[in-house]
């Protein structure tokens, strides 16, 4: 599978790739990839930031990718009962959602809970087989199988696991290794023991290459029995991103694993990416992380969070203070109960890590007051039970500690939750919008009311900047600058930067241009 119109950036760039740089690559994956198992390309973060930061529909990119890509099976990633969101939502949400995503043309949901609780875990199932999709459990992998020190998540615990998802039956199985912790050796023990237990059943692997092991991991997989897994193309992979598409076609070029992938087009496809890739260059965690780095089999923090993790800290000058922040994930973690950590819960066991090095506490010392610290909100809500169950209970007397008399929620957090009721809701916004409102739409703010109404407002005062190009988007365009805008096709605006006006006293500037050859000005603020 090739992750690159979705993880690879994700965990290399914020998750910044526009729909207008993923649709000029398109038709070149469409006619030179097309035995690729699957194109993940929507889901996780990418739902979210393409509301909130570029100010584009999720539903749209898909759509258009669809359009141009028919012939190669596309791939989400679902957070089982929290959907593309960060907490549970109530279960018809959750189904109508896959329901629509399935219409618009989605494939095969890659279906993961961030505890591996099984309740959440077949919720996320059901709703993806109900839409008629193509369901991958996904197990997420921590710990490491082949060292008979962590017990916790032991090979016994990963097979029973796998059992429960194949009785429920589950199309594929993945083992989702977020962080990367899978060296050859682990990866012989789990999948060769996955492909005795279950000989015909599909099996995928997912990495991280932030040690530097991932093509090393990748190919003792497929040597045990895997039948997929995953890489981006090269100018998009390694580090906290997937192994490179390139090293694993050419190390299983000419023996029995070959995937009769031609490595010229592999080339010419990571040409397109390192010139895409520049155009994020603000986002890009290479501007201040310079390799790959195997402290992570120690903190086992997520591809995403890690490069996240690394940007907080160095956005706040303390560059220096990463050590430290990573050090203190991994004192959260045993405070928490050694928690599989993967979105949301790998963001819980930040925050408390964050929490612990502002306040300059110690494992020993946050244990000892439990009762009288101010813990952020995300981690009493975890202790809660706000996302389930963690595997081997919550850690005790730390959650009694912090939650005193706070209420807990017993079993799966989604099956208390009233319905959403989708037509009020949409009836809401047609009032709120006072424009079309799609089911598309409906489903965006089930997920996300605020961004998207943040998302409606911008669009309905700037347009549609998803048809300007990256540059234009990120930066403007220079005066003097003569540019094209394809609003739909055939129907392209020409434009020509010409002046600014003096900054008025409500903080605006007069804008000068040409458009299609006419003299034009308006008025816009002035934010810088
Ligand atoms: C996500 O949930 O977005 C992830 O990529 C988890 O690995
Ligand atoms: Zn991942």
């Amino acid at each position: 599978m090739d992750t690159t119109f979705r993880d690879a950036h994700q965990s290399l760039l914020a998750t910044r790739v526009r729909t207008h740089d993923l649709k000029k690559i398109s038709p070149f994956v469409s006619h030179n990839f097309s035995n690729l198992y699957s194109l993940e390309n929507w889901g996780g973060a990418t739902f979210d930031v393409a509301m909130r930061f570029l100010s584009e529909c999720p539903w749209k990119r898909l759509q258009e990718l669809r359009a141009l890509i028919p012939n190669v099976p596309f791939q989400m990633l679902l957070r089982g009962a929290n959907a593309v969101g960060y907490t549970n939502y109530p279960d018809n949400a959750v189904f109508k959602f896959c329901e629509v995503a399935k219409e618009n043309g989605m494939d095969i949901f890659r279906v993961f809970d961030s505890l591996n609780y099984l309740p959440n875990m077949l919720l996320g199932m059901e709703a993806a087989g109900a839409a008629g999709g193509v369901v991958e459990a996904a197990i997420s992998y921590t710990g490491d199988v082949s060292d008979p020190m962590r017990q916790k998540y032991s090979l016994d615990y990963y097979m029973q696991l796998a059992d429960e998802l194949v009785k429920a039956g589950t199309h594929i199985l993945c083992i989702k290794d977020m962080a990367g912790l899978l060296k050859p050796q682990p990866s012989k023990l789990l999948i060769g023991s996955l492909r005795d237990r279950f000989p015909d059943l599909p099996i995928h692997v997912h990495t991280h290459d932030t040690a530097g092991a991932g093509v090393a991991a990748m190919l003792a997989c497929a040597e045990a029995g895997a039948d997929v897994v995953d890489v981006a193309v090269d100018s998009m992979a390694g580090m906290t991103s997937q192994p490179s598409m390139g090293a694993m076609v050419a190390c299983a070029k000419g023996t029995k694993l070959d995937t009769g992938i031609a490595l010229e087009k592999v080339f010419d496809y990571s040409e397109y990416w390192e010139v895409a890739r520049g155009l994020y260059a603000p986002f890009d965690c290479t501007a201040t992380m310079k390799s790959g780095n195997a402290d992570v089999y120690e903190n086992e923090i997520p591809g995403g969070q890690y490069t996240n993790l690394h940007f907080q800290a160095h956005s706040m000058g303390l560059g220096n203070k990463f050590k430290e922040v990573k050090k203190a994930y991994t004192e959260a973690n045993k405070l928490l109960g050694d928690l599989i950590k993967v979105t949301p819960s790998s963001k819980i066991v930040g925050d408390l890590a964050q929490f612990m090095v502002q306040n300059n506490l110690t494992r020993a010392e946050v244990e000892e007051k439990a009762d009288e610290l101010s813990f952020p909100l995300s981690v009493v809500e975890f202790l809660q039970g706000f996302i389930g169950i963690p595997h081997g209970g919550f850690p005790e007397p730390f959650r009694s500690k912090v939650l005193k008399n706070l209420p807990r929620i017993e079993g799966r957090p989604g099956a208390s939750l009233p319905a959403m009721d989708f037509k009020s809701l949409e009836e809401g916004l047609r009032a709120a919008h006072n424009d079309e409102i799609t089911p598309e739409d409906v489903m965006s703010a089930a997920m996300y009311p605020k961004v998207f109404q943040e998302f409606k407002e911008f669009t309905a005062n700037f347009g549609p900047v998803d048809c300007l190009s990256t540059r234009l988007f990120l930066d403007g365009p220079k005066i003097a600058e003569e540019f094209e805008v394809e609003l739909e096709r055939g129907k392209i605006l020409h434009i020509k930067a010409l002046a600014l006006g003096d900054l008025n006293k409500a903080g605006q500037r007069e804008v000068f241009f040409e458009l299609n050859g006419q003299l034009r000005s308006v008025l816009v603020k002035d934010t810088v």
